[in-house]
């Protein structure tokens, strides 16, 4: 069974991240994953947290070789902000260790930090937040790095791009080549295939800068190639957009999740919804002119890109703080305030990827198992071709 967890906090020692069931031999190349993790730290509006932190995987378990071994991969992300939080999150109670604490007891409107206090029965929101943090993505974006290893074994590739900023919006859609190109531009301050559509969304950033606010927006993730028939009509669990609207929507300030053109679908009707089914004879494949259900119809993949929008809501940690009641006193206060990213959004969409690219190496194991890539190839071929016969 594939699974994955991470464990750590945002200003604890390191990230984890752990991985079962992926098969043994897939070839793991470290620069992709440092890679990857390297592209999560970027984008325009972040904030003083990145200068600190240099993101690199180190494997603890499970790969050996350069290859995965078929056992439990375990892999470590070092938090170098650890060093400025030692004295205040030590994992022994040492004797000062009541002085240099740093309480949190001003929540954060629209952070987990009143709900988990509430739940956890503290008076202190540090360990919620901490737990909370987005941070937390990191260890996914790595996870995701091996899941990607796994999928381009199979010739699929999974990448994303923003489509929007606050009010502004790329009004058209990206194609594949455009948001390949715009990903392997390591200069790109937003991650939009338009120059146009980006230099408004910069200005967006710059003026809630500007006014201490934060501002949010809508990433898109496509995986390209992706075969058609995995996930099920069967039962409820097993539809895979019901898996990664889950998946998507689990990461940090997630608010909507989107397949295809799920949203504007609702208010259309049926003739401009559907994808009317042609077929490629030469290709031997059933092709669509237009792709608005996303690469998914009953749950299961069609063959077309599957296409996955992630709406994010402004971070919550704002320098310009709203009002709140402290968990002590029950006092009205300001929000507390540290220090905080403005726009997160391309960031989001590299989470984003990471967890499409993990539900469908899920999905992908679930169809063609093996202990093997091998194995797992040699499954993974024979429905190739029974498709191509069909
Ligand atoms: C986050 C708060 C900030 C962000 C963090 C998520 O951290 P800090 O309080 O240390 O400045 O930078 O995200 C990351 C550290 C990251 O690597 O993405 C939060 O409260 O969610």
């Amino acid at each position: 069974m594939f699974r994955f967890v991470t464990a750590g906090e945002s200003h604890g020692q390191a990230l984890i991240a752990w991985i079962s069931g992926l098969p043994a031999g897939v070839p793991i190349d470290f620069g992709f994953v440092n890679g990857e993790l390297h592209r999560r730290q970027l984008g325009y509006g972040r904030g003083g947290r990145q200068k600190i932190e240099r993101d690199r995987v180190e494997a603890l378990a499970g790969i050996r070789h350069g290859q995965t071994i078929g056992a439990p991969i375990a892999l470590r992300i070092e938090n170098r902000d650890w060093a400025n939080w030692e004295r205040a999150l030590p994992v022994e109670n040492l004797p000062d260790s009541e002085s240099a604490r740093r309480r949190l007891t001003a929540p954060r409107p629209g952070h987990a930090d009143l709900a988990g206090s509430m739940k956890l029965n503290l008076h202190d929101a540090r360990y919620i937040l901490e737990r909370a943090s987005a941070r937390e993505t990191a260890a996914r974006v790595a996870a995701g790095a091996i899941a990607k290893l796994l999928l381009r074994q199979f010739e699929c590739d999974v990448l994303s791009h923003v489509v929007a900023v606050g009010k502004a919006r790329l009004a058209r859609p990206a194609s594949w080549g455009e948001i390949q190109a715009v990903c392997a531009n390591p200069d790109s301050p937003l991650r939009c295939v338009d120059p146009e559509a980006e230099a408004q969304m910069k200005d967006e950033v710059d003026s809630v800068h500007r006014a201490g606010n934060t501002v949010g927006g809508i990433f898109e993730v496509v995986a390209h190639n992706v075969i058609a028939g995995l996930g099920s009509h069967g039962q409820w669990d097993e539809k895979l957009d019901g898996r990664l609207a889950q998946a998507v929507m689990s990461i940090q300030a997630v608010k909507g999740v989107e397949i295809g053109a799920g949203i504007s679908a609702a208010t259309s009707y049926g003739s401009e919804v559907m994808d009317e089914i042609g077929y490629a004879a030469a290709a031997k494949r059933f092709t669509r002119p237009t792709n608005r259900a996303g690469g998914l119809e009953g749950g299961i993949t069609n063959g077309e890109d599957v296409v996955v929008h992630g709406y994010l809501k402004p971070i919550s940690t704002l320098r310009s703080p709203l009002g709140t009641t402290d968990l002590v006193t029950k006092q009205p206060i300001s929000a507390a305030y540290e220090r905080s990213d403005v726009c997160v959004v391309p960031a989001g969409g590299v989470a984003g990827e990471a967890m499409v690219s993990l539900v469908l190496a899920q999905a992908m194991m679930d169809k063609f198992g093996g202990d093997s890539l091998g194995e797992m190839r040699r499954n993974f071929d024979g429905y190739a071709r029974q498709l191509k016969e069909f």
